[in-house]
């Protein structure tokens, strides 16, 4: 430990240029960086009482540090911290909800219109110089006035709901649980959900609860007119599902922001050029909201060590 400053584990990197803008009040250990993780880990065991990670946390890293009272998720999801575990330790988890909300529902709005009126592929068409020998490119398909399917109506699908509201479109959606304080039909399932919408947008949570969510059955229901976005997590999509419903055209098109195996997309996916688009999982990627992300991760740690109650406790750790 430092003289003044509080020992604090990152296991992975904030966002870049933060760490110096908002981790400056503590002594920051960079497990990334420590040429043997054992030997880092044991140094500040005795002293370490606060870690931050963008994923993962695993129980042999809570095992290492037993002074470890807080985990401090810089993202809103959390499937890679084993909660439970983390409780029956005593140790807390937080994320950073809300502040990534607009920023992710822009994003899953703009694949959406970008996938239907071809905006990639338009890009490609006049690169590739095909526009003065093939003429107009093939047409895309109307956004507005459609039927918006939404795969978990939380925080961020709530933003993507109204925003698309904004352009004349019905709002459908299936959660677990139907609410109770909006008018948009609640399917019983995501097959219901398919079969009802146009267009389809997934932003669940990851998890155990929502792998494969998105199946054969779900993209046959969207079908072959239908668009499939995923902004939420990537196991929530069957990958070797997707490619047949794309390929067999069972389903129209899709854009993915995430992948089961990131940074790695299915090598399968490259060549569905004009039915798929691929981001690198940018969807909270704008510098004012990973700085807000990171500034709210360092929060929660600062509150904890001040003995406060962190501000964004996970609902499982409340
Ligand atoms: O199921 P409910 O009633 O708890 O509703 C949640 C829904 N959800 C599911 N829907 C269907 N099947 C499931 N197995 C399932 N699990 C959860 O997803 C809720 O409406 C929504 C999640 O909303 P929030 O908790 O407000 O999360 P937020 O901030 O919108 O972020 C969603 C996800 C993150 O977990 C990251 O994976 C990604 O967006 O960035």
């Amino acid at each position: 430990m430092s003289l003044d400053k509080p020992d604090v584990l990152f296991a992975r990197p904030l966002y870049s240029y933060s760490l110096d803008e908002v981790a400056g009040f503590c002594s920051a250990h960079k497990l990334w960086e420590a040429e043997d993780e054992n030997v880092l880990l044991a140094r500040i065991a005795r002293t370490c009482r606060a870690a931050v990670t963008r994923a993962v946390f695993t129980e042999a890293w809570m095992d290492r540090l037993p002074e470890l009272g807080i985990i401090a998720v810089c993202g809103v999801g959390y499937e890679g911290v084993d909660v439970e575990a983390a409780t029956k330790r005593g140790i807390l988890v937080t994320n950073t909800p809300d502040v990534l909300t607009e920023e992710v529902a822009d994003y899953g709005v703009a694949l959406l219109l970008a996938a239907a009126r071809r905006i990639v592929a338009g890009d490609r068409y006049v690169r590739q110089g095909r526009w003065p020998k093939e003429g107009a490119m093939a047409y895309g398909q109307r956004f507005h006035g459609k039927r918006l399917g939404v795969l978990g109506l939380g925080r961020i699908g709530m933003a993507i709901a109204r925003r698309c509201e904004a352009f004349g479109m019905e709002i459908g959606y299936h959660n677990r649980n139907q609410r109770n304080d909006v008018s948009h039909s609640y399917f019983e399932d995501a097959v219901a959900l398919g079969n009802w919408a146009d267009y389809f947008i997934v932003i669940t949570p990851g998890g155990e609860g929502t792998r494969h969510l998105v199946d054969a059955a779900v993209m046959n229901a969207i079908g072959p007119e239908g668009i499939l976005v995923n902004v939420g997590r990537g196991p929530t999509v069957d990958d070797e599902a997707l490619v047949l419903a794309l390929r067999e055209g069972r389903l129209g098109m899709a854009a993915l922001d995430v992948f089961a195996d990131e940074p790695n997309a299915p090598e399968d996916f490259f060549a569905l050029e004009d039915k798929l688009i691929l981001q690198p999982h940018q969807a909270s990627a704008t510098h004012d909201t990973r700085r807000a992300m990171s500034q709210l991760c360092m929060d929660n740690v600062r509150a904890f060590l001040d003995g406060s109650k962190p501000l964004t406790l996970v609902p499982e750790s409340e």
